[in-house]
């Protein structure tokens, strides 16, 4: 990670053109006037990279001499998108590269869009990943991120007759932003035996012996900051059977080949479990390399080195350190324990029950017999110490063990990450509320409040607006002065000055309009509708998931639609028009999600051809959301909707990505979108819906007592099931999940609510003025949502990452 002001750029777009020429042949071995776009997108990136890479060694060899305290962030997954771009903006060199391919015949967007996406990820966990990096870069912190180069990325998702089919992603055919370092592997056992003897002072001493080894080998993937062979099955694969075509690979050199693509949810699979101690045995074993080098004492490795677990996934970490502390380093096991509980910091990211890890006992026995060792004694001490605290309370260790016991016995991958870390975070307020007095309750007891604290989750202005909308960017520049808010966004406050400025609101409006031109093109050009770039665009994209309630959304697109059906033709001409736009991949093995995006394309089916609707409605799904589509898309929203079930979505990004790109939101008191109304202002957003603190009592007089559906819901029901959007027994279990089964996710109870609110915009979606003055004023209040501020630390709300460096 490093910053621009080391950066030696190209002096003039000559200077860039001779390198992109020399790149094109000799790497590549071609003619420059046999250069197509995928030749010059690779020889630009290799020229921005050569120079990339000097600054960036120069950086490593300052941070060696510095030798200062080091962050490392281990994350399962890092969903970068693009970086061609991103280093461009980032080095400030992107209008030499323009100027210089315009001149080779190339439009820079088509070179851009050359570039596949780097998904290593699956949704807001992984994105949020790649946020971190880039402020960890620009606020030229000396980090690292650790992740796993899969082969095979989060699969590209098609739509084939209404239905999502999953294609493999494989990414790597070339990239250039990856260095191999075939010099610095390790090798990583696992199964085996653990032979336990006494050296000559008597002293316990534990070998993990035999088993099988894999060997790791590291790829460097250096980050700009703003200023730094067993294939698949794809036959299977394509039959939709992505499970089983990835568990028949427990081959060694597939271990690192596919991203599990469940996103909040924890599916138990042995190779999973084998991916996350590569992993995190690969990472520790580089970490110690480098503190290493500068030879000092165990008992100053937490000075100089944190850890960041992203999650549970991870958590293997702590037990693999403790273990190289006592078997291989010789230390006593309660210094090596303090060490260990200083270095780590835990971000929990979900209260969801089924997204809590857990791993069977005789799983990790079998594959890391000395590991489930060092868990029984970690929980062997942490156990004691509860009970000479709190000796009456004997069901309060039954609790808490990291060993649940079931059958069969599990570990519960939260509770170790609890015990092993000196900090836990939750990633909004509303969510750090929760798990401090729901899941991790009894562990505030026990370690005290201090422990637990809150980092609201950011996203980088960088990406979410100064590359994903341009002329935005430029037009905040020139009220705010400069572009200096890219790197401290609470200088857009800037921009209420502006507010009532009419010629402002014009500019404003005006980007607002041309980015929905853009998205309608796309529209096009991908599934050959015709939307109307003047109608309200209404976005939904994120992972499909119950929880997040695209169900809603589409039941309520439907009940507007039936409203529109029923209206005669005068009346239907003061009607607000409307595109309701959706995206988001469902997990291969998630039945019901994929029910919902059948739906959703069902009922554009219809409507789209409606001739009594035109541009009234519009339904549109937009196949394989991603990172780069997404900047595409969050700039082009008049309204974007996040209307998860209160209490269920621990932050939210995208709620914060839309407000920055001047669109409205509609929500309910849930995640980061209680922050944003907090920072925006309530007469900003459009809140609906059931409060966390009443969604238990709601739930439980579902279940025992009577639970009447909303009536205009029963009415989307009644059509649903009189075959008006194709076959009624594709989406009966929707409606059964509703109507019979307890309405876990309360669709009924927000529904009336729900539709009521979406009226409401509607009504001020007319007056454009008054909207445009809201968008802008939002934007103008969202300083606090950067990721340099979680980076950074707040003295208020408890130091973090960035400032576990000065502690
Ligand atoms: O913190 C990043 C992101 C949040 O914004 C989402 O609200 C949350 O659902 C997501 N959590 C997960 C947890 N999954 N696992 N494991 O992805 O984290």
């Amino acid at each position: 990670a490093w910053t621009k002001h080391e950066f030696s750029g190209f002096k003039n777009k000559e200077d860039f053109e001779r390198e992109v020429v020399r790149h094109v042949e000799t790497t590549l071995a071609r003619s420059i006037y046999n250069c197509d776009e995928s030749a010059a997108y690779s020889a630009s990136s290799l020229a921005f990279r050569d120079r990339l890479v000097k600054d960036w060694n120069k950086t490593q060899q300052r941070q060696t001499f510095t030798d200062s305290k080091r962050v490392y962030y281990l994350s399962l997954e890092f969903l970068m998108g693009r970086a061609f771009d991103n280093a461009m903006l980032n080095l400030g060199a992107k209008d030499v590269a323009k100027e210089g391919l315009a001149e080779l015949g190339f439009r820079i967007e088509d070179i851009i869009g050359q570039e596949h996406d780097a998904a290593l990820g699956n949704g807001g966990l992984g994105r949020l990943a790649a946020c971190f990096l880039d402020s960890m870069a620009t606020l030229n912190y000396p980090a690292w991120g650790y992740g796993l180069r899969y082969r095979y990325g989060i699969f590209k998702q098609e739509i084939i007759d209404g239905y999502q089919v999953e294609v493999p992603d494989y990414w790597l055919d070339f990239n250039p932003w990856e260095f191999p370092r075939h010099d610095v592997t390790v090798d990583i056992q696992f199964y085996g035996h653990v032979n336990k003897t006494q050296d000559e002072n008597g002293k316990a001493i534990a070998k993990w012996e035999g088993g099988e080894i894999v060997t790791a080998v590291a790829y460097d993937v250096p980050t700009p900051g703003k200023a730094a062979s067993g294939e698949f099955d794809f036959q299977k694969f394509n039959n939709g059977d992505y499970e089983s075509s990835v568990a028949d690979q427990q081959r060694a050199e597939t271990i690192s080949a596919v991203l599990y693509p469940n996103d909040n949810l924890d599916r138990g699979k042995e190779l999973r479990l084998k991916q996350q101690y590569f992993w995190v045995a690969a990472s520790l074993y580089d970490i110690i390399r480098r503190f290493k080098k500068s030879k000092r004492r165990w008992s100053e490795f937490s000075d100089q080195v944190a850890i960041q677990l992203n999650d549970t996934h991870p958590t293997l970490a702590i037990v693999e350190l403790q273990r190289i502390l006592v078997d291989v380093e010789g230390l006593e096991w309660d210094e090596a324990w303090n060490i260990v509980a200083s270095t780590f910091g835990y971000t929990n990211h979900t209260v969801l029950p089924e997204a809590l890890e857990k791993w069977p006992v005789g799983l990790i026995q079998h594959l890391l017999p000395r590991h489930l060792q060092i868990i029984y004694d970690i929980n062997l001490f942490f156990l004691q110490s509860v009970e000479k605290r709190f000796p009456e309370d004997r069901d309060l260790l039954r609790r808490v063990s990291i060993i649940e016991e079931s059958q069969p016995k599990m570990v519960r991958m939260a509770y170790l990450a609890v015990v092993g870390s000196h900090k836990v975070n939750g990633v909004a307020e509303l969510h750090s509320d929760l798990i401090q007095t729901t899941i991790f309750k009894d562990f505030v007891n026990i370690f005290g409040e201090d422990k637990f604290t809150n980092v609201t989750n950011g996203i980088t202005p960088r990406r979410w607006l100064h590359q994903a909308n341009p002329r935005l960017s430029e037009l905040i520049a020139s009220k705010t002065g400069g572009h200096e808010f890219l790197k401290d966004l609470t200088l857009l406050n800037k921009l209420e000055l502006f507010v009532d400025d009419k010629e402002f609101r014009k500019e404003w409006a005006e980007i607002k309009y041309a980015n929905k031109v853009r998205l309608a093109r796309y529209i096009k050009s991908t599934l050959g509708i015709n939307v109307n770039p003047a109608a309200l665009f209404d976005i939904q994209v994120k992972r499909i998931h119950e929880y997040k309630r695209q169900q809603l959304n589409i039941f309520g697109v439907i009940h507007r639609y039936l409203a529109l059906k029923a209206m005669s033709p005068e009346e239907r001409k003061k009607q607000q028009p409307r595109v309701s736009i959706f995206g988001g991949k469902a997990a291969p093995g998630y039945w019901m999600a994929k029910q919902i995006i059948h739906l959703i394309n069902n009922v554009g089916n219809l409507v789209n051809k409606d001739p009594d609707i035109g541009d009234l409605l519009k339904v549109i799904f937009l196949e394989d959301y991603n990172v780069s589509k997404a900047e595409i898309i969050t700039p082009a929203s008049d309204l974007s909707e996040h209307i998860s079930t209160a209490g269920t979505e621990a932050s939210g990004t995208s709620n914060m990505k839309f407000v920055l790109n001047g669109g409205l939101i509609i929500g309910t008191c849930d995640g980061a979108n209680i922050e944003i109304t907090r920072e925006i202002g309530q007469e900003n957003i459009f809140l609906f819906g059931t409060l966390s603190e009443d969604v238990e009592d709601l739930r439980h007089a579902h279940t025992y007592g009577e639970h009447p559906i909303d009536p205009d819901l029963v009415k989307v029901f009644d059509v649903i099931q009189g075959g008006m959007f194709g076959e009624p027994n594709d989406f009966k279990a929707m409606i059964s999940a509703v109507r019979d089964h307890g309405d876990y996710y309360l669709v009924s109870d927000d529904f009336q609510s729900y539709i009521d609110t979406q009226k409401m915009v509607d009504e001020e979606y007319q007056n454009q003025e008054e909207w445009t003055s809201k968008c802008i004023r939002s934007v103008a209040r969202m300083g606090f949502f950067s990721s340099d501020r979680c980076i950074n630390g707040d003295e208020k709300l408890g130091h973090w990452l960035g400032a576990s460096l000065w502690l």
